[in-house]
């Protein structure tokens, strides 16, 4: 199983490559990696896992945090709907987006951040995100609230962009004009 030591952190260059695209249809490897990659989250959300491995709750994972420069990225996640977002994606892309933008009140987190950096990180409130899944069937999501922010800020990871790189140096704590608070 996957724990906080393989998860890659801040100033190695991989988080800042952009990541190759997974030959479609993924081979078992690929598929493992991001099998994997889905249970470290699901274990980083279970109290006893999590304690026991000291593992940091995450909602989503990237390939190139854990050292995999390709294009795969899990989301797992429960919405304020109380809605389960469990999505394991090769190659995802967004194919269109609201002019909305959102963002998360308290700002956003990374597993490969050991610190906390402060600010509202913008993002599209809705998005339309083609994919291929595990099977290697294609899929179309739509997305929005919390789940939209989560399948960005990995995606962001696919093209080597760090959360923070969306904070506004000079006011951190601005807020996009009209944006929803999520
Ligand atoms: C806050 C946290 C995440 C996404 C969006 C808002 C995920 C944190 C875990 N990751 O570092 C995944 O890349
Ligand atoms: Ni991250």
């Amino acid at each position: 199983m996957l724990t906080m030591d393989d998860i890659v952190r801040e100033g190695d260059p991989i988080l800042r490559q952009v990541a190759e695209d997974v030959q479609i249809p993924a081979s078992d490897s690929d598929k493992e990696t991001l099998k994997k990659m889905m249970e470290f989250l699901i274990n980083s959300q279970d109290e006893e896992i999590a304690e026991k491995y000291h593992l940091r709750a995450g909602i989503g994972l990237a390939a190139p945090q854990i050292g995999v420069s390709k294009r795969m990225i899990a989301i797992y996640l429960t919405d304020d709907k109380d809605k389960l977002h469990q999505y394991a994606l090769f190659n995802p892309k967004i194919i269109s987006h609201s002019v909305e933008q959102t963002y998360l009140e308290g700002g956003e987190g990374c597993l490969s951040v050991d610190r906390d950096v402060p600010g509202i990180v913008p993002r599209q409130a809705r998005i339309k995100v083609h994919a291929y899944d595990i099977n290697n069937k294609e899929v179309i999501l739509r997305l929005k609230g919390l789940a939209a922010i989560a399948v960005q800020h990995e995606i962001d990871h696919l093209d080597g962009i760090m959360f923070y790189d969306r904070i506004d140096k000079e006011n951190p704590f601005k807020v996009p004009e009209g944006a929803l608070k999520e």
